[in-house]
């Protein structure tokens, strides 16, 4: 248990701020935190539960298979959002750290695009969990890596109506409304073997995540020593994900830095000397900690994502 001492230590932002001034090799691990004050659901919060469907149960490759029209309306609905949603300025903060210190590497756990439009540049981005945006087929190797047709067919224009009344739940999202049966005709197919169905380009659970980013995150972990590592709105309970902290740790030289709008006893007693934990809303928090190496974040000035 961290004495109120160590506590101390452990939400210092000067101490912080020392470290991350000696600090050239950092990793970031995101989730879905980050993009809260974005206005998107996390999955542990309200976007824990669709339709009286677990989100976890329906990112499977048995849910698709199951029922294809209402996977594909959660995943168009998801999209819809991302689409309204804009990056805040803890994604501006992440990108201008990473042209700031060439050193710096974020793994993210989040398929909504906002790092990609916080101009993130993506030799220093991750993406683990794959894109709302991607599209692939569920059997050849078509892919659409950036398509953002909102909505993307008739049969899932449901996804993309704005609530008529905001009083009410978006009828979409309320259980007790039922859904439009959607037939597999009416669903996006691959343009290739015409046959089979397109699905969005994320890893569902179950899944491997892409092989070649794997190799390179190992890679470059391998490489030296890290000197800190940003654990960012993340409930760590998703592997590999969840492993990378711990796995990029070097005894007495790696601070492991957790940044989340709540933080644990069990949390704070898992720290150790030279790691910090700062507990708050991380668009409000990652500017200001990470200050001293990128200054004042402008944010807003979105470029046009080219496909
Ligand atoms: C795989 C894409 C090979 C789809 C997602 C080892 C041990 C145990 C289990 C496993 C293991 N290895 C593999 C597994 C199985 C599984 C797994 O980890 N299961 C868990 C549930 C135990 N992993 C897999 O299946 C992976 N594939 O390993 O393949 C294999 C296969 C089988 C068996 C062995 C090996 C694939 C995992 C990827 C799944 N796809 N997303 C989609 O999005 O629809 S995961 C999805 O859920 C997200 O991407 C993310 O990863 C996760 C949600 O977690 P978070 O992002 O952290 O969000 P959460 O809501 O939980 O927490 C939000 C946090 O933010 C909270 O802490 C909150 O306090 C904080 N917060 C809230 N607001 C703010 C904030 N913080 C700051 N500011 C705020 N404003
Ligand atoms: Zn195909």
């Amino acid at each position: 248990m961290a004495s109120s001492a160590s506590r101390a230590a452990l939400s210092s932002i000067p101490l912080f701020h020392e470290k991350l001034l000696k600090s050239n090799r950092i990793l970031a691990v995101c989730g879905a935190g980050l993009s809260a004050a974005s206005g998107l659901p996390t999955f542990r919060g309200a976007g824990g539960l669709w339709r009286n469907h677990n989100a976890v149960d329906l990112a499977t490759p048995e849910a698709f298979d199951a029922d294809p029209g209402l996977v594909w309306l959660f995943y168009a609905y998801r999209r819809h959002m991302a689409l309204t949603a804009k990056p805040n300025p803890a994604h501006y903060a992440l990108a201008e750290l990473a042209r700031k210190r060439p050193g710096f590497k974020c793994l993210s756990q989040n398929v909504d695009n906002l790092h990609v439009r916080a101009n993130h540049p993506s030799d220093q981005l991750s993406l683990l969990h794959g894109s709302l945006f991607t599209l692939k087929c569920t059997t050849c190797s078509w892919k659409d890596l950036y398509n953002i047709a909102d909505p993307l067919c008739p049969a899932l224009a449901p996804a993309a109506e704005s609530n008529p009344d905001p009083t009410k739940p978006l009828p979409l999202l309320d259980p007790a409304q039922p859904l439009a049966e959607i037939k597999e005709s009416e669903l996006p197919h691959c343009p290739d073997c015409k046959t089979e169905l397109q699905r969005p380009g994320v890893v569902w659970f179950g899944e491997m995540l892409d092989e070649d980013m794997l190799d390179d995150i190992e890679e470059w972990i391998e490489k030296e020593p890290v000197d800190m590592v940003l654990v960012v709105g993340t409930s760590s309970a998703v592997y590999p994900a969840a492993g990378y902290a711990e796995r990029a740790r070097t005894k007495g030289r790696t601070s492991v830095v957790t940044v989340n709008l709540e933080i644990t006893e069990e949390d704070w007693g898992r720290m150790r000397k030279g790691d910090f934990g700062f507990e708050g809303d991380a668009s409000l928090l990652l500017p200001e900690l990470l200050r001293p190496v990128i200054g004042e974040v402008k944010g807003e000035e979105e470029e046009e994502v080219e496909g």
